[in-house]
């Protein structure tokens, strides 16, 4: 498969982001300065960036608890979000919002949610809104195993093939429903689910960028061509725990490192392009420091910025049309 050098850089990019901000999100969040919950994604980086790098600004996705990695790799401005994240005025929701609810609708992100299985029914709407438009734009919602149990997503694919929508349903499995492993709490699979529906599938690798981007460009082109939704199910680990202060007692010894030495996709897309030089060390590395200073500011300034104000309360609550 041929893949453009300047998409590459920026899904490499996208990746090294994620990452470096959910590192250094697991090291701040300790330090009981960032309110609320947060739900890291590292791990899943290919998994996001793979979809994404197949979206323009018009296409819209769903996103869930585990939301930063999405928001980064559909474009959301990684000041703006770790302001948020602190809960600051110069946050992409004006503060208000946090990790859970960061969307950025100029970019065609709907939203982080808090309500598992919230975003598949979302972007049925998202989708017929493409479908009357005629925008030729594509909604994709990411949602996990656990929200795979959820009602909600259920109807949404039944919904989506009913009425031929360009949808892609991604589900991100990583294993886990907080505590719970999905070989306990998922009966059938996903493949048979979307079959149950009619519904196309397609199945990758989530540790391997190019993977998951052959596989979503496969199910993303379905959906654009008039074709109607598909169904893209990325088996993926998340190396920390279901929230941040989960001490994880779920997980066998050794699991996590076993993960971080041998399945790390950050690790797999370098030595890939490296291998059969696509692309060289030197550049990889200049794009990890340019993003390392990247973080290391929107820290700073986030922790500068300041507090929402009592009057920003009400602003946003209803839209002026
Ligand atoms: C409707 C609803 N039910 C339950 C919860 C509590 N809850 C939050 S995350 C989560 C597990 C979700 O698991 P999964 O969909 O696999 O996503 P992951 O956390 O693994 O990314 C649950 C049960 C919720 N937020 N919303
Ligand atoms: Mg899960």
């Amino acid at each position: 498969m041929q893949i453009a050098r300047d998409i590459l850089l920026r899904s490499y990019r996208s990746m090294r982001t994620i990452r470096d901000f959910e590192e250094r999100l697991h090291v701040e969040f300790a330090t009981g300065e960032i309110p609320g919950f947060v739900h890291l994604y590292c791990g899943e980086e290919a998994s996001g960036v793979g979809v994404c790098a197949h979206l323009s600004d018009v296409d819209t996705i769903a996103s869930t608890h585990r939301g930063h990695g999405h928001c980064i790799a559909k474009g959301v401005a990684v000041d703006g979000m770790m302001a948020e994240i602190y809960g600051r005025r110069t946050g992409v929701c004006r503060g208000k919002g946090g990790s859970m609810h960061i969307a950025d609708l100029s970019l065609g992100m709907l939203g982080a949610n808090g309500i598992v299985g919230g975003g598949p029914p979302l972007i049925c709407g998202a989708a017929l809104s493409h479908k009357l438009l005629k925008d030729n734009g594509v909604a994709v919602a990411f949602y996990g195993d656990g929200a795979s149990n959820e009602g909600t997503t259920l109807e949404s694919l039944n919904l989506a093939m009913v009425w031929k929508l360009p949808a892609v349903f991604v589900c991100e499995d990583n294993g886990y429903g907080e505590a719970t492993a999905s070989s306990y709490a998922v009966a059938g699979t996903q493949k048979a689910r979307a079959a149950g529906f009619g519904m196309p599938y397609f199945e990758c690798d989530g540790n391997d960028f190019f993977a998951v981007y052959e596989a979503a460009g496969e199910a993303i082109a379905h959906a654009r061509a008039g074709n109607g939704p598909a169904m893209l199910h990325v088996h993926l680990s998340r190396w920390y725990g279901h929230f941040e202060g989960d001490a994880m007692s779920y997980r066998a010894n050794g699991e996590v490192a076993e993960l971080r030495n041998d399945h790390d996709c950050l690790k797999n897309f370098r030595k890939s392009v490296t291998e059969i030089s696509l692309l060289d060390e030197s550049s990889l590395d200049g794009i990890d420091a340019s993003v390392r200073d990247e973080i290391e500011a929107a820290v700073v300034a986030a922790k500068a910025a300041p507090l929402p104000e009592p009057e920003d309360l009400l602003a946003d609550v209803y839209v002026s049309y």
